[in-house]
């Protein structure tokens, strides 16, 4: 088995951080539509989060923000002239399309990508898909910078592969690694990967929702197992159960989240929970490893809970000298049957009875307003030590990028973004200031593709 960690790439949140109310079927994006956002607060609230967990020893790194607003976009779909007609004219007659351009979407990079580790795929590479993530407009060209920006933090040829995203049409519905979770008896053993998905588009008599819209198929995540090269034997697939996704559950990674050999979830998480876990037990005794299932029921936590608190949304990460850690956003503590759940939780871990022993809490609700919490906010890359050394060394969470990181958002964000801003030039002018001062503090020129 080879040596390797855990990297957790956190979306660094971008200056016109807004809330536009564009995922339908995401509840609290809905219900805090046309509020007024601090884009300033928001960066300093990642990066504190990046900053606290690499300082406690996990691997943290950053992927930058996307380009705001998406002037292609924007001119690809008719409205032209200089760049301050175009904003305007968008603004008079397409407020949304505008917003769409603007969109803050981006920092939620367990969207970004799929990732399979080299101890996974048939070459031995790292293999990363960024996500098409068309079920929405306003994700629905995330890829395109997402895989420039893959390409440029991973581009040693023998190391890695950054695949292109797959077909963008209903068929092939992806969202990237918040469907997807890994298990394995340590980072660098081969592990089991466990796609989970929201409808077949090749099987109309498949479980759907018939609410808010399903956004994983099952033919997208076949394709990326196939792609990255992955043993169909520690290789699973399971259906998300229709009716939570009804229920806001958007995501898997808004009612389960895996490490280690550890899957944390919640009992009307998956279609079939019997046969789910079965399929998980199979494909990890092919690794020598037992699963451990930790399971949340309705009674102790309505599904309604785990929505409102983000429970499910959490880091669940393997401590430097032994045990896990499970990472909150604040407002775990503030339902109440989930306050009394963590505590139970995590005074069985301690007495030694349960794998989860520490609880660490972070103030994200910037981003929570959004459907974002801490799992969404990252992207999980395990890398041997080869792997480490051989990717872009810029964009690795340090003191010193921490302390340059800090004034360059002072300088450069406005602490204050509603609808109304994304009509003025100037805060274009100002995401352009911004990312091109970026481009130089992480070390790497023509990331973006201003023309
Ligand atoms: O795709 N919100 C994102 C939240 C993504 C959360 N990611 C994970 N669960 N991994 C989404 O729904 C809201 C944007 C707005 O309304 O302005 C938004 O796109």
């Amino acid at each position: 088995m080879r040596n390797a960690r855990e990297f957790n790439f956190d979306g660094l949140v971008g200056p016109s951080h807004n809330y536009a109310g564009l995922s339908f079927g995401n509840v609290a994006s809905f219900n805090n539509v046309r509020s007024a956002s601090n884009p300033r607060q928001a960066a300093l609230q990642g990066l504190a989060k990046m900053r606290a967990l690499a300082a406690r020893g996990f691997a943290q790194g950053l992927l930058p923000p996307q380009a705001r607003p998406n002037f292609r976009l924007l001119r690809r779909l008719g409205f032209t002239g200089t760049d301050a007609d175009v904003l305007a004219r968008a603004y008079r007659e397409s407020p949304v399309i505008l917003a769409c351009a603007y969109s803050a979407s981006p920092m939620w990079t367990a969207n970004a990508a799929t990732v399979s580790p080299s101890a996974d795929t048939a070459d031995g590479r790292v293999h990363f898909t960024a996500a098409n993530l068309n079920n929405k407009l306003h994700r629905a060209e995330e890829h395109v910078q997402a895989t420039r920006t893959l390409r440029a933090l991973f581009a040693n040829p023998d190391r890695f592969v950054v695949h292109e995203p797959l077909p963008s049409t209903p068929a092939f519905g992806d969202e990237g690694a918040a469907n997807h979770t890994r298990f394995a008896s340590a980072h660098g053993a081969a592990g089991v990967e466990f796609f989970v998905y929201g409808r077949v588009e090749f099987d109309p008599s498949a479980p759907a929702p018939t609410k808010y819209p399903a956004r994983q198929t099952l033919e997208a995540s076949q394709a990326v197992a196939r792609l990255h090269g992955l043993d169909a034997a520690r290789t699973v697939f399971a259906s998300q159960n229709p009716a939570v996704i009804d229920q806001g559950v958007f995501h898997n990674d808004v009612i389960a989240v895996g490490n280690g050999n550890v899957l944390f979830y919640h009992d009307q998480a998956f279609a079939d929970e019997a046969a789910t876990l079965e399929a998980l037990r199979r494909a990890l005794g092919v690794t020598g490893t037992d699963l451990r299932a930790v399971r949340v029921d309705t009674g102790v936590v309505p599904v309604a809970d785990a929505v409102a608190s983000y429970l499910f949304n959490s880091q669940l990460l393997s401590k430097p000298d032994g045990g896990m850690a499970l990472v909150v956003p604040h407002e775990c503590r503030e339902v109440a049957t989930v306050a009394r759940y963590l505590e139970q939780l995590v005074a069985s871990g301690r007495s030694g009875n349960g794998a989860i022993d520490e609880l660490i809490e972070f103030d994200l609700r910037q981003s929570m307003r959004n459907g974002g919490g801490p799992a969404c906010l990252r992207l999980r890359v395990v890398l041997t030590d080869e792997e480490a050394a051989a990717m872009h060394q810029g964009v690795l969470m340090t003191e010193d990028l921490y302390a340059r990181l800090v004034p360059w958002v002072e300088r450069h964000y406005r602490d204050r973004a509603e609808p109304k801003d994304l009509a003025d030039p100037q805060l274009a002018i100002e995401c352009a200031a911004a990312l091109e001062d970026l481009e130089r503090i992480l070390g790497l020129p023509g990331l973006y593709d201003l023309s």
